[in-house]
């Protein structure tokens, strides 16, 4: 079988036991004893597999089982249509799991059944490579239906590789959403029942329901003719990708000796009968999708389509993003619900764009938004930005004592952390980031509202950080407070906090215990 000729072609002693006169290195050249070699290893895996160390040249992979096959299968059309070096082989949670050991290409290992989802990130941003979604059917069928089902909706140009075994091999054999009815596992010892568990679920067929799909097949891993209609398939569903043509799909029927209680040989011949009645093998789809020409997303900075445009007193956003002196600043926005900490994210990104820069928000609450805590991400960039989620911000606004301990970790070394309090707790250090402690809910109370206590630290953090002109503030806050009271407030609480930044903070109000500036 493939998986044993892979064992085989690298390990001498295996070589010598099994099959002594093979060379089985030599490429498809005729042998001393007149045989051609038609099984060898594809120069795409690598040489050895170091996952173990004691046994380097042989796979993790139960003898018999389907993944080795499947993955010479892939490794070879790889190979053949010269796409190695563009190939992003995105492996799940299952017995494939360190299929990064075994192929000689860029290499992604995501969560259970996130693989098409990282697999669209990852095609999206480099729509140049050959990227492939790798997935047993408890982590593609069971964890991560959604995550196939969009994206096949979404025609995303990947290519998934389904192998179907009807059970969850890597922990031991609980019922699969594949699991045939009547079949036995750790979780249906009686054998499947459709009045209990349902009917096995048919993903190729429910995939050819969608319109974006390009090509969707089911093979099987049975016996040789089916190897060779599953090796084409396989190779098509590449070609189409490297075409451009849109999502491809292959269903692999493949044997799980261990779990199934079966010899390789009779777990081949359990596929063949048992599974394909269940599971036909067929073309489901084969056809460029029909996308309507002419609806293509505008690729337009979110400002432009929201008709944001400058107002006076802005910075001049003809030379916004050369009047920056940052690539991008990340903030994160942390206090109680009520203190406006997503609104002060959301000013900022409306500063943001209408200073011509790219920007994101993303916010994160509890069920009880008052008084529940509460934070938001915000960047500001010149560049488009990859992600929202902000793991080191270069600034934080903590609200409360709670939010200061924290995320202050969080923040890059010498960032800035902006308090709000007359003092930082005593026991709390941050000596490699810049500590303000600003009395911010004391000085709005004094201009007439605790609430626009987020307004003067957006004031102290735009005077700190000089990422955005208080001019543009000014005209945010105008169009944004309805209010005529309340914006007189938030009008001079912006003021209050850039003051404080400027006339006290440098000379002595960052108040970290040790006197740290
Ligand atoms: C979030 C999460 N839930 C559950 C698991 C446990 N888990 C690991 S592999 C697996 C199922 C694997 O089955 P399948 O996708 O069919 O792959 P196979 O091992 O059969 O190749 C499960 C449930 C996990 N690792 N992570
Ligand atoms: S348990 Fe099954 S799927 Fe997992 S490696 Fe063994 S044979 Fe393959």
């Amino acid at each position: 079988m493939a998986n044993e000729s892979v064992i085989s072609a690298v390990d001498p002693e295996i070589k010598s036991e099994a099959s002594p006169k093979v060379d089985l290195k030599v490429d498809l050249k005729a042998n001393d004893d007149g045989y051609d070699t038609v099984h060898s290893k594809s120069p795409l895996f690598f040489d050895l597999y170091e996952r173990k160390s004691e046994l380097k040249h042989q796979t993790h992979y139960c003898p018999g089982c389907g993944h080795g096959v499947a993955h010479k299968l892939i490794a070879e059309a790889l190979q053949e249509l010269g796409l190695q070096d563009k190939t992003i082989f995105v492996s799940p949670v299952g017995c494939s799991v360190f299929a990064y050991y075994y192929f000689d290409v860029g290499n992604v290992q995501v969560a259970h059944g996130r693989a098409p989802a990282s697999a669209t990130g990852i095609k999206r941003s480099c729509p140049d490579k050959i990227v492939i979604s790798y997935q047993g059917d408890g982590d593609l069928a069971a964890i991560g239906t959604a995550e196939i089902v969009h994206a096949a909706n979404r025609g995303e140009k990947i290519t998934v590789f389904f192998v179907n075994n009807g059970i969850y091999g890597m922990t031991g054999g609980q019922m699969a959403p594949t699991t045939l009815v009547g079949q036995k596992s750790t979780t249906s010892p009686w054998g499947r029942r459709p009045s209990n568990e349902g009917f096995p679920i048919h993903v190729a067929e429910l995939l050819a329901t969608l319109e974006a799909p390009a090509y969707i097949e089911r093979v099987a891993l049975s016996d040789n003719k089916n190897i060779m209609k599953a090796r084409r398939a396989i190779r098509k569903a590449l070609e189409i990708q490297r075409d451009g043509v849109g999502f491809s799909f292959v269903e692999i029927l493949s044997p799980c000796p261990t779990i199934w209680g079966k010899d390789p040989v009779e777990a081949r011949r359990w596929v063949l009968e048992k599974m394909t009645p269940t599971f036909p093998l067929n073309v489901f789809r084969d056809r460029r999708p029909e996308i309507p020409v002419g609806n293509e997303p505008p690729q337009r900075a979110v400002a432009d389509v929201l008709e944001i445009t400058p107002k006076a007193g802005a910075r001049d956003t003809s030379k916004a993003k050369n009047g920056h002196h940052f690539q991008d600043v990340k903030i994160k926005i942390a206090g109680f619900g009520g203190q406006g900490v997503l609104l002060m994210g959301q000013l900022l990104i409306e500063m943001g764009m209408r200073e011509g820069l790219e920007v994101s928000w993303l916010p994160s609450y509890g069920p009880e938004m008052r008084s529940g805590s509460a934070h938001c991400h915000v960047c500001l960039s010149k560049e488009r930005i990859g992600t929202p989620l902000i793991s080191h911000p270069d600034v934080l606004v903590a609200m409360n004592e709670y939010s200061l301990r924290k995320f202050a970790h969080e923040v890059v070394s010498g960032g800035i952390i902006l308090y709000n309090g007359a003092s930082v707790p005593a026991d709390f250090y941050a000596p490699e980031q810049q500590v303000v402690a600003i009395p911010a809910a004391e000085m709005a109370d004094k201009l007439g509202s605790t609430k626009a206590a987020n307004i003067v630290l957006m004031g102290a953090l735009l005077e700190e950080t000089e990422c955005l002109a208080p001019g543009t503030a000014l005209s945010v806050l105008e169009d944004k407070v309805k209010k005529v009271d309340l914006l007189e407030i938030d009008r001079k609480a912006l003021t209050a906090g850039r003051l404080f930044i400027d006339e006290q903070a440098h000379i002595g109000a960052v108040s970290q215990p040790d006197g740290f500036a």
